[in-house]
């Protein structure tokens, strides 16, 4: 063989030595196309006969490994050579081949690394079979060769749920063998060493024996998880199988699942999904934006929201400044901060060092001023406008001429609060979801003057964050709220109409969300739509319909969980039917001389999704969204939406509501 060999568009090597380094180059992630799967096969087949290889090294060019199949060719029938067909050759060769893990090694590019014969990550390698993400189980042997290397109760966790691991991480489970600072030199002397030995196939180790209670309780776990998501309940099957059963047998029942579920609606909804992510970074008006550096974030407010804050940005690497009103509360928000660190170390999230670290990044106290030091400012205090304009004329004064402000206010306007500013053109919204540190969704709201750098680097903020962030513009509510609200007013219409609460939360559930809207009302306490109706009530037009249930329990002092008592009783905290609501339900209904009906599951489904897609066409006609795709996102992100149903907007489109 020559130096430097073409096998296809995407597959190249060179000989290095006796050991044949073998580049995949598909930018921008090495997603398996038809040319890599023919090249690589290519390239097995031809050093297995070429007697001046002694060794094979598999690597990815640029930043991944290998970012899984090409989602984009899902849609089509696949082609030969077969995923299956590559990952085979490879682990049967004769020759020993090593895989040098550079970067991301996803789905079908972990199910390569796997076939391999020995696995050396890179640093900053992450390793993951994310295949129920898309509604699908792996189709190249993960659920198989996995559970030998790992067992099958951690093999269960990882595939149904589809996290990824850090190569650290993938060491200590026995998914890699080595972790080197150059992952490929490491696997070129690797295969060096150990080209005289007999190829250790992952597919002939037996999968390790575990007690098989720990399989149980694992199993019952993951599927509790599932919540009707068909992939993951497969993949639970499938990798419990693989101790019971050959690998021959796994494997083709693993590929017929597979090919089965690519098919399926969940799947294609995930797909819409994965595209609508991706689509959400794409925001108009930024195109070549820089946004602004942010190395120092300021935090004002310490409460549940403030903290949860703080905490994702120490989270992230930033230094952080928190700012109170007084030195109690700021002693009390330290100890807040410090609870959600404890918590995280105890969950083995982070450890001592992390802990240590972040509390060396973080300052709290009572003055202002300390925020002159900030690029970007978030204020999350109490949800008033007059206090927020204080706050902001303050801190007008106070920050440099370049820094960001960001208001978290969920129902204000921010172009009122950045109004009181000299500088309208540096305040954005960053709507955070509680609790903060966890949920993925921030909205980023463009108001009437942020200028684009500024939006570019709120976006760029909750990205280093980690979370999905979602440009909005301006509207009571934004994109969530408002169609929460929607959804809210057609559950109440249901419920006049007929359906009891429990029978909606039911219909919900089961449709796949984790928990129907009425359990949401009082987990989230119903007093602040309660304040906000009575905003309205003045302007309501009196022939639009207005169902007063709510109002009536509110007046009855049922705020919700907290107080123990909402649409729901909460006797020792467990969610109960309450014959007092039933009756209030009953009499509000012949008050309004409605004769209630009963309402099917599929109807009540089908009417809270036609009225949450009906207020999203109000928000994309707004321009408050800048497409559909957004705003199911959001609902998934932020609203427990399930997001193999593909979010309401898909739905409606689809036409599809059970
Ligand atoms: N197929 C096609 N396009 C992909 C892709 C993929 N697998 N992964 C990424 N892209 C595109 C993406 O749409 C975007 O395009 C660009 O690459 C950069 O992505 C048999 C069947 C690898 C960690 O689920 O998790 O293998 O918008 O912005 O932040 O069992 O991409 O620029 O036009 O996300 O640096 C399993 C999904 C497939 C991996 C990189 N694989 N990808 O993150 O970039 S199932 C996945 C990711 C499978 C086998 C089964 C991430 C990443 P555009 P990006 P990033």
């Amino acid at each position: 063989m020559d130096e430097a060999i073409r096998f296809s568009e995407t597959v190249s090597a060179r000989l290095e030595d006796g050991v044949l380094v073998v580049t995949l180059n598909n930018p921008p992630v090495n997603a398996i196309s038809a040319d890599m799967r023919a090249g690589l096969l290519d390239a097995v087949r031809q050093a297995n006969s070429d007697q001046n290889v002694r060794a094979l090294v598999i690597t990815g060019a640029g930043k991944a490994f290998i970012g899984g199949a090409d989602i984009r060719e899902f849609g089509q029938p696949a082609t030969e050579p077969t995923l299956p067909t590559v990952v085979e050759a490879i682990e049967g060769s004769g020759k020993q081949i090593v895989a040098a893990i550079n970067g991301a090694a996803l789905g079908g590019g972990l199910e390569i690394a796997l076939a391999c014969h020995h696995r050396v990550a890179g640093s900053a390698a992450t390793l993951g079979l994310p295949e129920v993400k898309l509604g699908i189980v792996p189709g190249a042997g993960g659920t198989q060769r996995l559970p030998r290397l790992t067992g099958v109760v951690k093999a269960v966790e990882l595939i149904s749920s589809g996290r990824t691991v850090t190569a650290r991480d993938a060491l200590s489970l026995g998914i890699v063998d080595e972790v080197a600072d150059d992952p490929v030199k490491g696997a070129i002397s690797a295969a060096r060493d150990q080209s005289a030995k007999l190829p250790r196939r992952t597919g002939a180790l037996a999968v390790p024996a575990e007690d098989p209670k720990a399989i149980e309780d694992g199993a019952a776990k993951a599927l509790s998880r599932a919540r009707g998501s068909e992939a993951a309940i497969e993949a639970v099957r499938l990798v419990r199988s693989a101790g019971e059963r050959s690998l021959a047998d796994g494997l083709s029942d693993e590929r017929a699942t597979f090919l089965r579920l690519r098919d399926s609606d969940q799947a294609k909804a995930l797909r819409h999904v994965f595209f609508a992510e991706r689509a959400a970074a794409k925001v108009s008006g930024l195109e070549g934006v820089e946004p602004r550096k942010v190395e120092i974030v300021g935090v004002v407010g310490s409460g549940l929201m403030g903290s949860g804050i703080a905490v994702a940005a120490l989270d992230a690497g930033y230094r952080v400044i928190v700012v109170e009103q007084t030195d109690e509360a700021a002693a009390k928000g330290l100890d807040r901060i410090t609870g959600l660190l404890d918590r995280a170390l105890k969950s083995g999230r982070i450890d001592e060092a992390g802990r240590s670290g972040r509390l060396e990044r973080l300052s709290v106290g009572s003055s202002m001023e300390a925020l002159a030091a900030a690029d970007l400012v978030i204020e999350a205090v109490f949800d008033d406008l007059q206090v927020k304009s204080e706050l902001f004329e303050k801190l007008g004064r106070i920050v440099r001429p370049e820094t960001v402000l960001a208001t978290n206010t969920s129902y204000l306007d921010p172009d009122a609060i950045a109004a009181v500013t000299s500088f309208p053109e540096r305040v954005c919204g960053l709507h955070f979801f509680s609790p903060a540190n966890v949920m993925r969704l921030v909205e980023v709201v463009r108001c009437a003057r942020t200028a684009p750098d500024v939006l570019a680097t709120g976006l760029a903020f909750a990205r280093r964050l980690k979370k999905l962030p979602v440009v909005c513009g301006v509207c009571e509510g934004f994109i969530g709220n408002r169609i929460f609200s929607a959804y809210r007013r057609e559950a109440e219409f249901l419920v006049e109409d007929g359906a009891s609460p429990q029978e909606i939360d039911a219909a919900m559930e089961n449709y796949g969300f984790a928990m129907g809207p009425f359990a949401v009302f009082d987990l989230a306490g119903l007093e602040i739509a309660w304040a906000r109706r009575k905003r309205q009530a003045a302007t309501r037009d009196p022939s639009e319909r207005y169902v007063e249930i709510a109002d009536r329990l509110c007046e009855m002092g049922r705020f919700g969980q907290k107080t123990g008592r909402g649409w729901y009783t909460y006797p020792d905290g467990k969610r109960t039917v309450d014959p007092e609501v039933t009756a209030l339900i009953d009499a509000c209904r012949a008050a309004k001389g409605i004769v209630p009906r009963q309402i099917a599951a599929a109807e009540i489904a089908s009417r809270l999704l036609s009225a949450m897609a009906a207020e999203g066409n109000a928000l994309l006609k707004e321009g408050i969204a800048e497409r559909a795709s957004d705003i199911d996102l959001v609902l998934i992100n932020g609203y427990g939406f399930p997001a193999y149903r593909g979010g309401p907007m898909y739905v409606s489109q689809q036409g599809t509501h059970s």
